[in-house]
This record gives C-alpha cells, structure tokens and sequence, in this order.
C-alpha cells in the first residue's frame, strides 16, 4: 500500500501522482482525504511537514509514503509510482529522458500557475490582476505554443512511431501531458485551442490516455475532482477569445 500526501480538495499537482497510481493498477491510500479516525486528514499531511514524523521532511505536498521510503517532488513521485506499476519506459535512456520530460512538466506547470499568481503565492489573484493580465499575455502568445510544440515534436520524432512521448507504449510522462491539457483546456479553452491547432499529435496522445481502461474508470470514479481554485483557473479576463 502507497500513501498518497496531497491538499484534499483540489486536483492540483497530486493528480499527476494519482493518475500513475490508477493507470499502474496501485494499491493507495489518498490520505488527506480520509478521516481522522481512519488515520488521515490534514493533520496527518502536517505531521510529514512539520517534521513530527522524522526525516526526510518535504518541502510541500504532493508526497508519497511507501514502506519506509517518503518521496516528494511531484515529478519523482510520478517515477517512483511508474516503476511500481509498469510505467517506466523500457531502455535506459528512455527513462533518463521520461524523467526529463517530467521536470520540463513542472516547469510548464509552475508556469501555468504564475499566469494567476505571477508576483506571490501568499497574495490572492485580485491583489495582482494587472500582472497576471501581463503575464498570461506572453504565457498564450510565447510559452504556451512553445511547450506544446516541444511535446509534439517529441511523439513526432519518436522512432518508435507509436503516438507516445518516449518509446512503443504509454509511460507515466504521457499521463501527465494529459494532465496538463485537461488543466489548459479548462483553464485557457480559447488559446489552448487556438495552439492546439499546431499540435495534432498532442490532441491524438491526450485522447489515447483518456481511453486507457484504468485512466477513463477513474475518470467516473469519485476520487476524480473537477478543477476549482488550485494550479488550472479559469479567468476570462486571461483568455480573451481572439489572440489580439
Ligand atoms: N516543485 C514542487 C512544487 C510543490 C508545490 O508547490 N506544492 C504546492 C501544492 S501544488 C504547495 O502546497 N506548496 C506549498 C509551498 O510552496 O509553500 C513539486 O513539483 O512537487
């Protein structure tokens, strides 16, 4: 059984751990989300953070607690989950890569994030509006593209040919480009598709995921949660419908 550390009412950073845990067929707990009496609940989430549970104590969620190892950064804990559940690319060199993609992931990620909280996580959007207003400007005209022709390059020139990022069949980092596309299209629906339109493969790698049996299961399961307030916001303000 793995534990599974993440905020519980947001889909956030900790749905890309969850879905390799799904996909692999893992046994897990999501244990902020349980009750107290059940051991769980954010007191149980604090007690890593605080350092009541000893070392190694993680900077943030999401972690994983697994036997005696605690893993945390989210792109290591998708690794870590991978290799537990079949999600590793084969070679070796696949999986140095896979493991790249994942941290260039986060980097998308935090990027994504700062379009809403570009000056300070500790302040609310409303307290820096104008600097996201610029910021997710460039983030729909420059980065988002460029991310996600990177991606589609990288299903493109993979000599395997099979419609996924690294080698013949689905791995943990073509989850969490699902992900983050799922995130974009609720979060920026008018310039994700309008960069979209540049990335077919992307679009054909994201419904293959969606499809896998254990990714669309969960899909119906409650333990899936709709985006709200976290990473993927949507603020018509920052995506206006036309790119001028
Ligand atoms: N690079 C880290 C970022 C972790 C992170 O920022 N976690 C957020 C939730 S998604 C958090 O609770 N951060 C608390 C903080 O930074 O103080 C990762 O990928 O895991």
């Amino acid at each position: 059984m793995i534990d599974l550390y993440y905020w519980p009412s947001i889909p956030g950073r900790g749905e890309y751990v969850r879905l390799v845990l799904e996909a692999g067929g893992l046994a897990y707990r999501d244990v902020a989300r349980l009750g107290e009496d059940e051991g769980g609940g954010l007191e149980a989430m604090f007690a890593f953070l605080q350092g009541r549970r000893g070392a190694p104590v993680p900077f943030a969620p999401p972690f994983l607690v697994d036997g005696d190892l605690v893993v945390s950064q989210t792109a290591l804990c998708c690794a870590h989950a991978a290799a537990k559940g079949g999600l590793l690319p084969e070679r070796e060199a696949d999986r140095t890569f896979a493991l790249s993609i994942a941290l260039t992931g986060e980097d998308f990620v935090r990027e994504i994030h700062d379009t809403h909280h570009p000056i300070a996580v500790s302040l609310t959007y409303e307290n820096q509006r104008p600097e996201a207003a610029r910021r997710a400007s460039d983030f729909r005209d420059n980065r988002l593209p460029k991310f996600l022709i990177w991606y589609e390059n990288l299903i493109e020139n993979n000599e395997d040919a099979a419609g996924w990022l690294v080698g013949p069949r689905m791995t943990y980092v073509d989850l969490g480009l699902y992900q983050t596309c799922r995130g974009l299209a609720h979060a920026f629906p008018n310039a994700f598709d309008r960069a979209m339109g540049e990335a077919p493969q992307v679009g054909a790698l994201c419904r293959a995921v969606a499809a896998h049996p254990a990714i669309a299961a969960y899909r119906e399961s409650p333990r899936a949660l709709p985006f709200t307030d976290g990473i993927f916001r949507h603020y018509d303000e920052l995506d206006p419908p036309s790119a001028a």
